[in-house]
């Protein structure tokens, strides 16, 4: 690949106000294309009963009302990223640390194109998009984040993988000098998460550089994570610096800590249970209503995405491969 001068796109230099506007105007893009997603220690209020006006409401996949957003400082102040502690509250207060400039990623594997590539060089490969998500972690809460990024699929093409690649594994950094979580052996680091190929190909799969208009704060995995709406939160793994095709299923974090609780695939599946509590339900954290006023509302299958992503599971019993 050629070396391309960083260009910055108008909307992540854009003064807030202004992209909130311009958003409202783009109708709040909330409806059926594109919406949200998080695996973890355990769900806060685990096991609450689902409500009885629950099951109806997804049905058919067809898309909830306009949605509201999470605000800006509950979804960069309530966050799961282990590499800066535990506690929801850790990674505002520890990832100032991380440093996110420079930045490079290394390709590897089954792809003809392999390499480190300077992060400015990826960005160059496509235009950066407004996606708003879902935000689903599998603990049981929610959040509706405005996205900025590039489609993953038009990224990975641009390496050209072969045949041979039928999944892809990402890495996160596992710096200890910027990651005073590193210490504790929550996880055998460094993160990693894996889609198989054509998950990693769809059109909701993103790979995310900004939210909200601004760059990607530390604690939201700066400068690169990955977004995929459909899946429990943890898929969507942060500060990737390492992406590789691989002919066979690639080992995940979560899924090596506690097999029986995090699935490879892990698509948000209402009908599935976690070993330690339902997950009928989410506590959604948008609009006024902050972590600590929260509603609980039904969970959609695939998170609301199913339109769009039921397809690539047609054949597999989502009770087995979760
Ligand atoms: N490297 C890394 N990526 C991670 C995690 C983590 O601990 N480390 N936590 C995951 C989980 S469980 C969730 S729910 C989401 C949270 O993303 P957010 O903090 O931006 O909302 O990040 C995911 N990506
Ligand atoms: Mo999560």
């Amino acid at each position: 690949m050629k070396t391309t001068i960083p260009r910055i796109p108008d909307h992540l230099i854009t003064p807030e106000p202004v992209y909130r506007a311009r958003r409202q105007l783009m109708g709040l893009g909330l409806a059926s294309p594109l919406l949200a997603l998080a695996g973890c220690a355990g769900a806060e209020d685990a096991g609450l009963p689902a409500p009885a006006a629950t099951a109806a409401a997804g049905a058919g996949g067809t898309s909830p009302p306009a949605e509201e957003l999470t605000r800006f400082e509950d979804a960069t102040s309530y966050n799961n990223f282990y590499e800066f502690g535990t506690g929801k509250t850790d990674p505002a207060r520890y990832a100032g640390t991380l440093e996110p400039a420079p930045w490079s990623v290394v390709v590897g594997g089954e792809a003809e194109v392999t390499g480190t590539f300077p992060l400015e060089d990826l960005l160059a490969i496509t235009p950066v998009q407004d996606r708003t998500y879902r935000l689903r972690c599998v603990e049981g809460w929610s959040m509706v984040i405005p996205w900025q990024g590039l489609p993953l699929g038009k990224v990975l093409e641009r390496f050209k993988p072969n045949s041979r690649a039928k999944f892809v594994a990402f890495t996160t950094l596992a710096d200890p000098r910027q990651m005073p979580g590193l210490r504790y052996p929550s996880i055998n680091w460094p993160y990693r998460e894996g889609l198989r190929m054509d998950e990693a190909m769809h059109p909701l799969t993103l790979l995310a550089t900004g939210m909200y208009g601004k760059p990607l704060p530390n604690q939201n995995g700066a400068p690169l994570r990955l977004v995929v709406p459909w899946k429990y939160g943890f898929k969507s793994i942060k500060s990737i610096i390492r992406i590789d095709f691989t002919q066979d299923m690639p080992p995940t974090s979560w899924n090596q800590l506690q097999p029986e609780e995090y699935g490879f695939y892990s698509n948000v599946n209402p009908d599935v249970d976690h070993p330690r509590w339902s997950q009928r339900t989410e506590r959604r954290i948008a609009g006024t209503a902050s972590k600590l006023f929260a509603e609980r509302i039904p969970t959609l299958p695939f998170n609301g995405y199913g339109d769009q992503v039921a397809s690539l599971y047609a054949g597999m019993d989502l009770r087995q491969w979760y």
